[in-house]
C-alpha cells in the first residue's frame, strides 16, 4: 500500500497536487466571482464545493435539474480550474480497431458486424506490422486498441497484437483493451482476470480505455446490451485491473433511454470504485450517435444536455483527476465548450475513428496536434501536450 495514499492499488501513481494535478499556476486566478450569483437551488452547492465537501446523489439530482446553467457551468469551472489551472491537454494518438466481427448485439452499436459483411475487420500481424510503420509516426504517444468480441480470435492473438505493437513502435503506449475484452480473454483462457492483465502487461499493455461500461445501471443493461458483462462485473474487472497496477479510464455514455438518476448512479459508482483504487484517470461522458443503430428513432440529445452532464461529472467525481470533452462525439464546437463546463481535456489526434463514425458522426475522423492545440487556444486555456498517463506534458 501506498503510505500517502492508502487506498491506492500498488503501482498506480497517487492523484494529488504535483506536476500532473498542479493548480492553478501562479497568477492564474481561479474564477470564482460568477459564484456569488448562484440560483438559490445552487447556493448550498457552492457552500458545498468551497468547503471541499463531497455532493450528495441528491445534490447531483439539483445540478441536473437547475435552470442556472451558468451557475452549474462556473461551479464546475471553478473546480477544474482549482485541479488543472488554466491547462488544457490533448495527447497524440492513433486508434487501432483490429476487428469488428462482435458475437454481441448492444443497440446503441453501428460498429459491429456479423463477420460475413464485406467491410468485416480482422487484422493480422503483417497488416498491424505494416500499417504501423507507414501511417504511426516516432513522435506519437499513444495507440488506442479495441475490437469487438470475435470469438474467432484465440487468446494467443491478442498478446501476439501487444508484441507486434511493441517490436514495430517500441516507444507507444499501448491504452487497451476494455474491461468486456478482458473478461472474454478470462472465458477464452480460463484463466482469471488478473492472470489475463498479467499475461497482456508482459506482451507490451501500459493502460486500458475506458469503454464497454456504457451506463452502471441494470435496467439500461437488460434493456440494451444484456448478455454482455452485466454492470457489477464491469465494476469487479476495473478492480482487478487497478489492484494489478494499471490505471484506466472511465467512460458513460449517455443520451439515449437512461435517465438522469441513473447518469448519477453511474458517476456515484466510478466515485466509489476510485475511492478504494485510484486507477481512474480520466472520467469521459460519451454522448450516444443513434444513426446506423437499432436506437436511431431516439436522434440525438442536445449540445446543452452534453455541457450539462459534463459540469456534473466534474463536480460529482471529485476523486476523479480529469474529465474529457472527446471532440470526436461531442463535435469540435461542444468540446471546446466543454473546456469552460468543467471539462480539461479533449483526447487527441486519433485519426482513424470507427465506433461514432459508424453511427453518423460528422466530425472529422482525425485532426493534427496544431489544430488541436489551436481549437484548446481558442477557449483562452493554454494548450498542454501530454502522454497517457500524464508524465510527460509540454506546454504549446
Ligand atoms: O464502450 C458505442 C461507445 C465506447 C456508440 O478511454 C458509442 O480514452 C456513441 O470507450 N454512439 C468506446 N458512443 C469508445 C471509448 C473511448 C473513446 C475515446 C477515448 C476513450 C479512453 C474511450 O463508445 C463504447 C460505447 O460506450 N459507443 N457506440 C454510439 N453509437
Amino acid at each position: 500500500m501506498n503510505s500517502a495514499a492508502p487506498h491506492l492499488a500498488p503501482g498506480l501513481r497517487p492523484f494529488e497536487r504535483g506536476p500532473t494535478n498542479p493548480g492553478p499556476e501562479a497568477g492564474f486566478p481561479v474564477r470564482d466571482e460568477l459564484l456569488d450569483s448562484l440560483a438559490p437551488d445552487l447556493a448550498p452547492l457552492r457552500d458545498k464545493v468551497l468547503a471541499g465537501t463531497r455532493l450528495s446523489f441528491e445534490d447531483g439530482q439539483t445540478l441536473f435539474a437547475t435552470s442556472d446553467v451558468h451557475g452549474l457551468a462556473a461551479l464546475a469551472n471553478y473546480v477544474n480550474e482549482s485541479l488543472n489551472g488554466n491547462r488544457a491537454t490533448f495527447t497524440f494518438n492513433r486508434h487501432l480497431n483490429y476487428t469488428n466481427k462482435c458475437q454481441y448485439r448492444c443497440m446503441f452499436c453501428a460498429f459491429r458486424r456479423d463477420g460475413d459483411e464485406a467491410d468485416t475487420v480482422v487484422m493480422d500481424m503483417d497488416y498491424v506490422r505494416e500499417h504501423l510503420t507507414a501511417n504511426f509516426s516516432d513522435g506519437m504517444k499513444e495507440v488506442h486498441v479495441v475490437g469487438g468480441i470475435n470469438p474467432d480470435l484465440p487468446f494467443d492473438y491478442y498478446t501476439e497484437l501487444l508484441r507486434t505493437i511493441k517490436e514495430t513502435r517500441p516507444h507507444l503506449h499501448v491504452k487497451g483493451f476494455t474491461m468486456i475484452e478482458l473478461n472474454h480473454l478470462a472465458e477464452i483462457s480460463g484463466k482469471p482476470v488478473e492472470w489475463v492483465v498479467e499475461a497482456l502487461r508482459e506482451a507490451g499493455l501500459d493502460s486500458c480505455p475506458g469503454g464497454g461500461a456504457e451506463v452502471l445501471s441494470p435496467r439500461v443493461h437488460r434493456k440494451l446490451y444484456n448478455g454482455k458483462l452485466p454492470p457489477e462485473e464491469w465494476i469487479a474487472t476495473v478492480k482487478k485491473v487497478h489492484r494489478a497496477g494499471l490505471h484506466t479510464n472511465a467512460t458513460m455514455l449517455f443520451g439515449h433511454i437512461e435517465t438522469t438518476d441513473e447518469r448519477l448512479d453511474h458517476m456515484v459508482a466510478i466515485r466509489g470504485v476510485q475511492e478504494e483504487t485510484g486507477g481512474f484517470l480520466q472520467f469521459i461522458p460519451l454522448v450516444f450517435h443513434p444513426e446506423n443503430t437499432p436506437l436511431q428513432r431516439l436522434g440525438k440529445t442536445t449540445g446543452l444536455d452534453s455541457l450539462r452532464t459534463l459540469a456534473v461529472s466534474r463536480l460529482m467525481l471529485d476523486n476523479v483527476p480529469h474529465i474529457k470533452a472527446y471532440w470526436i462525439m461531442l463535435g469540435l464546437r461542444i468540446a471546446q465548450l466543454g473546456l469552460l463546463h468543467g471539462a480539461d481535456d479533449i483526447d487527441g489526434t486519433v485519426v482513424e475513428e470507427h465506433i461514432t463514425h459508424d453511427a453518423g458522426a460528422t466530425t472529422p475522423q482525425g485532426l493534427s496536434t496544431e489544430e488541436l492545440a489551436g481549437l484548446i487556444r481558442e477557449t483562452g486555456r493554454q494548450p498542454v501536450l501530454r502522454d497517457t498517463l500524464y508524465t510527460e506534458l509540454q506546454a504549446v
